[in-house]
């Protein structure tokens, strides 16, 4: 029997949930997140979302033909979201030449151990990353300013498409992997729900 990606959410709803679902984004949705806050977690992220970046890059280097076209327009919008960040952060006056925090580079640390393992792992732990951006911008629903446009970065329905374009590949190698890759796959998914909370976690303990 072989593990879905729908069924790796529906077994575990409350890991999944405390990856999504933080009093981070909840305070953003509110207005009433702190400035500092705010901006520790958006240089975090983009020390994040270059490690990401590498990590798609070996996921392509491994993948089949017929997943190259999803794989590629990942790595293009991911291009497009580098230059992004540079100009919020100058909008705010940010240093992006900051040192990762311990739960930054930890995740960090976590993505090059994946790129060790079987395909099958890589594309679920990619998807998972995805997902969890997508789902955790998009469930509170339309943010107030200066948020909005975060939101709607990581909540709008091309995201959600590209989702769920992975959730297909990822399934697709799923439904072929042995028993142990599948086991891995699993763990993968759990490690990035965990470190999706820390993550979220980190932005709103530094003060
Ligand atoms: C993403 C992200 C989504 N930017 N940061 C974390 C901690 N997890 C997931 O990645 P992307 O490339 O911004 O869509």
């Amino acid at each position: 029997m072989s593990i879905t990606c729908s069924q790796l959410i529906a077994k575990h709803p409350q890991a999944w949930r405390e990856a999504t679902v933080h009093p981070f984004l909840t305070m953003c949705q509110l207005g009433t997140i702190q400035p500092k806050q705010f901006n520790t977690w958006l240089v975090q992220d983009y020390l994040f979302v270059i490690e990401f970046t590498r990590f798609v890059a070996r996921i392509l280097a491994n993948a089949p033909t017929h997943h190259f076209d999803i794989l590629l327009s990942g790595l293009n919008a991911l291009s497009d979201e580098l230059i992004w960040f540079k100009a919020k952060a100058q909008e705010r006056q940010l240093n992006l030449s900051a040192e990762p925090q311990p739960t930054c580079s930890q995740y960090c640390e976590y993505l090059e151990s994946v790129a060790s393992m079987p395909y099958a792992v890589q594309m679920t732990a990619l998807w998972a990353i995805e997902l969890a951006y997508n789902q955790g911008w998009q469930l509170p629903g339309t943010m107030p300013e200066p948020y909005t446009e975060f939101a709607h970065r990581w909540g709008n329905q091309d995201f959600t498409e590209y989702v769920k374009l992975l959730e297909q590949l990822a399934s697709e190698v799923l439904s072929t992997a042995d028993e142990t890759i599948q086991a891995q796959a699993e763990s993968a998914f759990l490690k990035i729900a965990s470190l999706e909370k820390d993550f979220w976690s980190m932005a709103m303990t530094i003060i």
